[in-house]
């Protein structure tokens, strides 16, 4: 089986295509953006694919599969769509995924709901994914499914006979073992993922917690290796096991902000906000992204440096995510009366505003001229699969003369760490320091950091992430996996930290 020959089938949570009724009614659908369809869009179309997924809407499920239909023509491949009732998206995406596996595997136990319907109703709607998949696939495909919507997935597609080979990749964090083995259905998802050919996490640190967890909830199933890619044998198949951090589309990212309407925007920016260093934090709402910390820490810097005063400002955007779990609107509340208090504590009248908060969604213009403006980004994740908005911010450092703060819990803090500033997120007064840090710092150390830090980005772009979980789920010849050390830069082979 050759990367080439082998048509792709690729299975996520949602369609990466927003559909909407139009004014007359009928239904259309129009591609969404995003890294992961941007990587994966020349491999579908080079060799023809299909991309399975929730379109998700609750209403009129024939109509969309209709408009799904229509758009695989331009799309260059083809789309299925997985239809859900209301049911179905309370319990499997909002209760099971985000109740449940979102927090757990981010380290916030406190804040999961292990109800049980969300559990079954979990794995019925995987069954209906799989069922999908196996109506459209056929034995020399390679199945791709992605993140922990879908865990379950595998295990049904072999349940109902399906040989062909699959892989999963999980797009966040998987948690050690003495948080995992509080998930009442540790057993069922550990073996569910053994049927997988192919596994992949974003780090080191990841597939080290996964391994721990099989050493010892499922110890016949004895990993062996020491390269990217580890190798054990469950239920006589072999399962790979590797580790791939996610990027973005570099080249891409530099064309567009590149463009004289984004400088332009970029210098207005500057123009409306003077003399003064713009800090900027773009996140999904979301607890895990730790916005609340970052604020307490851009009030400490303003307390403890008060040379910072009318000199620096944060730009806070926050996307709207999973309004409808009472938690997120908490947090939305929580992060607006924290803004108010550090305005209302600091502000110059008529002048000098300390935090700018914008609550929506940024055109990509207006999205990429932040990211150029900004002199320092603060991004700060409690804990983050990989953290995205890391790897774009450089790529935007049109000029390098700028200033990464990067938590340590991103993912992206194992490939950016040479580079950026490294923070622990709940050390506020460490984190206010090292805004002063990066305020303060000479234009030499800031152009050499960041060019470390793009060099790496750019090398290692969603391209390379495609081939490389690609090459681990079809090649023969894992000597093609040397240990990290020996086949990636530094920067990607390092598991630097402790936990
Ligand atoms: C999950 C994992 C992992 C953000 N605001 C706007 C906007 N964005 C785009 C960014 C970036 C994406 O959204 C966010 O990606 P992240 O990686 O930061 O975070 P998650 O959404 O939590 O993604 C994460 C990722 O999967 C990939 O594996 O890195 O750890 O949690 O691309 O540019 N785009 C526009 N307007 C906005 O206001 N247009």
């Amino acid at each position: 089986m050759t990367i080439s020959a082998t048509r792709l089938i690729v299975v996520s949570n949602r369609l990466p295509y927003v559909f909407q009724r139009d004014a007359d009614g009928t239904w259309s659908a129009r591609p969404g953006s995003g890294g992961l369809v941007t990587a994966l869009l020349p491999v579908l179309r080079n060799r023809g694919g299909v991309w399975i997924g929730w379109p998700g809407t609750t209403e009129a499920a024939e109509e969309v599969e209709l408009a799904a239909e229509r758009a695989s023509g331009a799309a260059g491949y083809v789309l299925k769509t997985v239809s859900l009732n209301g049911e179905e998206v309370d319990n499997f995406y909002l209760g099971f995924a985000n109740r449940i596996i979102w927090p757990l595997f981010h380290d916030l136990q406190s804040l999961c709901d292990f109800e049980p319907t969300y559990w079954r109703t979990y794995r019925e709607v995987n069954g209906k994914y799989a069922a999908c998949i196996a109506e459209h696939g056929a034995q020399a495909d390679l199945i791709w499914v992605h993140d922990y919507h879908l865990m379950n997935v595998g295990a049904d597609l072999r349940a109902m006979g399906v040989q062909a080979r699959i892989g999963f990749f999980l797009h966040i964090p998987f948690p050690p073992l003495d948080l995992f083995v509080k998930l009442p259905w540790r057993m069922a998802l550990l073996h569910a993922l053994l049927q997988y050919d192919v596994i992949g996490f974003q780090t080191l640190r990841d597939r080290r917690n996964f391994v721990q967890c099989l050493r010892i909830l499922v110890p016949e199933a004895r990993v062996r290796g020491h390269g990217q890619v580890l190798v054990t044998h469950y239920g006589g198949r072999e399962v790979r096991i590797g580790a791939f951090p996610i990027s973005i589309d570099y080249n891409a990212f530099v064309r567009q902000a590149s463009q004289p309407e984004i400088k332009q925007l970029a210098a207005q920016l500057h123009e409306k906000l003077p003399n003064r260093k713009l800090v900027l934090g773009v996140d999904r709402l979301d607890y895990t992204k730790g916005i609340p910390h970052r604020l307490k820490a851009f009030r400490s810097a303003l307390e403890r440096y008060p040379e910072l005063r009318e000199r620096m400002s944060l730009i806070q955007v926050v996307v709207p995510s999973r309004v409808d779990i009472a938690d997120y609107h908490d947090l939305k509340l929580e992060i607006e009366q924290l803004v108010g208090q550090i305005n209302g504590e600091f502000v110059r009248p008529g002048g000098w505003v300390p935090v700018w908060y914008v609550y929506g969604s940024l055109s990509r213009s207006d999205l990429l001229a932040y990211y150029r403006a900004a002199d320092i980004a603060l991004i700060t994740p409690l804990k983050d699969g990989m953290n995205l908005v890391a790897k774009e911010y450089c790529a935007c450092s049109i000029e390098e003369d700028c200033v990464l703060i990067l938590s340590e819990f991103a993912g992206a803090a194992a490939q950016l760490n040479r580079g950026a500033i490294l923070v622990n997120p709940y050390d506020t007064d460490g984190v206010g320091d090292a805004l002063w840090r990066a305020w303060s710092m000479s234009v030499e150390e800031r152009e050499s950091r960041m060019r470390r830090l793009r060099r790496s980005v750019r090398t290692f772009d969603v391209f390379w992430w495609v081939d490389a979980f690609l090459n681990a789920a079809i090649s023969h010849d894992l000597s093609a996996f040397p240990a990290p050390d020996e086949s990636m830069a530094p920067e990607v082979a390092a598991d630097f930290l402790p936990i």
